[in-house]
């Protein structure tokens, strides 16, 4: 299988960890790829016409994203049960839609930076965008550290990635002021060799 990966992806750093907590990692040649909206030029378009990262394509099927997708499919694959029988499934999927949606936000906010002349950039909506992240971050820290002392699940997998890009590309923002159940639950997530392993760097 080959996955067109970024270390810098929070999306595509699901895929790793997953691929990494299901012992599957030496089943992947990784294909670097990097791209934005107005720049697909280094991006896997002839595999995902969306122009996005990740994008799996199976040796015997056809490519398979996006990330939410892949994990299905990888965490089948190895029968690991990351995404659990229902009811169960129903929290991780929303846990998992919660995380990949502070992605998505804290993205958003990366790419007006990056892909728009300073005279074009709008403040109004990259404040909306970290207004959707602040508000995820307090039901979080509200309602899910219950959930948070399970078993490890792809919910979880995937906000250990969304808090850590946070982190790696919004860390002014100081996400963890007022999240003490949620910061505490991260520094210790935080410390798996899966998620050491796939740190972004720079
Ligand atoms: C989102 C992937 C995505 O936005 C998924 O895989 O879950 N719903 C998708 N990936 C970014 C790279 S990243 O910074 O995470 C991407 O491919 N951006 C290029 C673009 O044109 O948006």
């Amino acid at each position: 299988m080959q996955l067109f990966d970024n270390p810098a992806s929070p999306f595509c750093r699901k895929v790793d960890v997953l691929l990494h907590e299901t012992g599957q990692s030496a089943d992947v040649e990784r294909i670097p790829a990097v791209g934005a909206p107005t720049d697909p030029s280094r991006m896997p378009v002839a595999h995902n016409p969306l122009g996005k990262i990740p994008a799996l394509v199976r040796d015997d099927g056809g490519t398979l994203y996006d990330s939410r997708v892949i994990c299905r499919y990888l965490d089948d694959r190895a029968g690991a049960g990351l995404y659990p029988a229902p009811p169960r499934l129903w929290e991780v999927l929303t846990l998992e839609a919660t995380a990949d949606g502070i992605m998505d936000a804290a993205v958003l906010m990366v790419y007006e930076a990056r892909c728009r002349p300073e005279a074009m950039r709008v403040a109004a909506w990259v404040e909306g965008q970290w207004a959707k992240v602040a508000r995820a971050l307090d039901a979080l820290e509200a309602r899910w550290p219950g959930h948070l002392a399970g078993p490890l699940d792809m919910g979880q997998i995937a906000l250990g990635c969304a808090l850590g890009y946070l982190d790696f590309r919004h860390g002014g923002r100081d996400w963890r002021q007022a999240h003490d159940a949620l910061a505490a639950w991260e520094a210790d997530f935080a410390a798996r060799d899966s998620m050491v392993a796939t740190r972004p760097e720079g």
